[in-house]
């Protein structure tokens, strides 16, 4: 081996020059901080002296027995193994072994984390959730999954390393309901369509889907013995933006069902009337009080066809069919009647449509969800009633919870996501301003303990945040619309009020981008939002 002579070395080090070194590798991103997770997490503690990285020897184990949780462990498995390569096996737990990856548990958990709480713990020897249900663990690995490098949602293999950050999370729902609203109605979208956004809003620790299925635009769910509610009902839509029809069989609609509960989503059926049911109307002669089918409505805004006809036995046996059948294809506890904007039917005749609908409701055995106008009419036992605009004298909206309801907040001031975020539209162009402009702090700032008047505490059962689709016509619509204002709400729903506070939210937002830029999500760069460089 050539020496280099210590004269030349010396000369070398004195002139300053510098003695070629191996090329230094350069270190590894540090991994994503432990409380950089959208909805808030109830308790963090972060431990920066531990940590753990996925590897080729990883595993990812299940309390022995139970299906739920391996289901769970399967489908996380999905998500990692393409991006990283690594085979990840799912495996039973070995009592008092602790296997090298993540381990995924249920029992042993705080009752007071209740059913979709968890505790997410990350050592050097690997990650561990543990829950009182499934439905936990679940929590846990979308929170787990906010943790990776976005990359991780790459369906080819990526470069890691794949690290986690050490510490303890431990979190659980301030709400029971976090809904979100999908109206294809109006503007119909496919089951992949619906699949797609149950799996954006799955992220956020959404749990109900109130599918908005029939309005005067369009009829979206095939009934027995009433086809035409589908061949005609399902053929139109709002033709702003160009129409998009279909409609859902009923193996479709199951599909969407078990899709959801995958995720510990909860589909809700909503059934609207009196009003919204031009396309029933369109549908069926016999259904109008004249006795003639009414023209197809592809407008916007109450169609001249708006109501059913209250006074015809015909109205419930029709209604007793759709909700027969809707019922039967419905797993979920609730079903929605809607009853929204019927101020063009008499109070008395108002009110015994709903009473005549509830009482259908619940012989099918669910429990009745309605629009707040509903409040006027229901019993509201067991009943879920959504706010849509704050009402300070509606004295029986506010007595409501003593009866036994709950309401569900969505004000549209705050909460409707197809209000423009500005006057200069986003860049997609689309959204309603109806309810004025909502930028993402406006969703972000408010609080469903206190937005009803006389309503709080027990008396709500959460969020809900809705998309009605007379100005929406794609899913990159969709995107940019729901994103980034749902995580907002989705926190409001989920997250301690001690937790609340823009600048922390606001930045933990920007980091959920580059998964939005992964997944192909068009999300809106709103200006408040410190989105990182792409
Ligand atoms: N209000 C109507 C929706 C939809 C919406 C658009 C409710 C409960 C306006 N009813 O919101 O059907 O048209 O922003």
């Amino acid at each position: 081996m050539r020496r280099t002579a210590p004269v030349v070395l010396a000369v070398t080090l004195a002139a300053g020059l510098a003695v070629p070194a191996a090329a230094a590798p350069t270190p590894p991103a540090p991994p994503i901080p432990l409380g950089q997770v959208v909805p808030a997490p109830v308790s963090v503690h972060a431990n920066t002296a531990v940590g753990y990285t996925l590897s080729p020897t990883s595993v990812i184990s299940y309390d022995l027995g139970n299906s739920a949780t391996r289901q769970v462990a399967q489908w996380l498995a999905g998500q990692l193994r393409p991006s990283t390569g690594y085979p990840l096996p799912v495996v039973p737990a070995v009592p008092f072994v602790s296997l090298p990856g993540i381990s995924l548990a249920v029992g042993g958990a705080d009752p007071s984390w209740g059913s979709e709480g968890y505790r997410l713990a990350v050592d050097n020897g690997g990650v561990h959730i543990k829950a009182n249900s499934a439905n936990g663990v679940y929590d846990g690995v979308q929170t787990l999954l906010q943790l990776l490098p976005a990359k991780f949602a790459a369906k080819t293999a990526q470069r890691g390393p794949w690290p986690v950050a050490g510490g303890e999370i431990v979190d659980y729902p301030r709400y029971a309901y976090r809904g979100a609203v999908l109206d294809v109605a109006r503007h119909f979208f496919t089951v992949a369509e619906v699949e797609r956004y149950l799996d954006e809003v799955s992220r956020y620790k959404i749990n109900y889907l109130q599918l908005h299925l029939t309005d005067s635009q369009g009829w979206r769910i095939q009934i027995d013995g009433w086809p035409r509610l589908t061949s005609v009902g399902g053929s139109s839509g709002v033709s702003a933006g160009g129409v998009r029809a279909g409609y859902y069989t009923q193996a479709d609609y199951e599909q969407i069902v078990r899709y959801a509960a995958a995720r510990f989503i909860t589909v809700i059926p909503e059934i609207e009337g009196p009003a919204h049911s031009n396309a029933a109307l369109a549908s069926y002669a016999e259904l109008n009080c004249d006795g003639v089918a009414a023209p197809l409505f592809q407008g916007v805004g109450p169609s001249p066809h708006e109501y059913l006809c209250l006074g015809k036995d015909i109205t419930y046996t029709f209604l007793d069919d759709v909700i027969r059948q809707v019922a039967a294809l419905t797993p979920g506890p609730y079903l929605s009647i809607g009853g929204d904007e019927a101020a063009g039917v008499s109070a008395a005749d108002y009110a015994t449509y709903i009473h005549r609908v509830q009482a259908i409701v619940a012989k099918y055995g669910k429990k009745l969800v309605g629009w707040q106008e509903s409040a006027a009419a229901i019993d509201p036992a067991g009943a879920l009633i959504g706010l849509w605009i704050p009402d300070p004298d509606d004295t029986r909206l506010k007595a409501a919870p003593a009866a036994g309801g709950k309401l569900v907040m969505s004000p549209a001031f705050t909460a409707y996501m197809d209000m423009q975020y500005a006057a200069d539209k986003p860049a997609a162009g689309v959204g309603n301003n109806w309810a004025g402009y909502i930028e993402v702090q406006d969703a972000y700032n408010w609080d469903p303990n206190t937005v009803q008047d006389g309503v709080s505490g027990s008396g709500v059962a959460g969020v809900n945040i809705p998309l009605f689709t007379e100005y929406v016509h794609s899913p990159a619509e969709i995107d940019s619309l729901v994103f980034p204002r749902l995580p907002a709400i989705a926190e409001l729903g989920w997250s301690p009020p001690s937790t609340h506070d823009w600048n922390s939210f606001r930045t933990r937002l920007a980091a959920q981008a580059p998964y939005w830029d992964q997944t192909g999500v068009h999300f809106y760069r709103s200006p408040q939002i410190p989105w990182p460089t792409r």
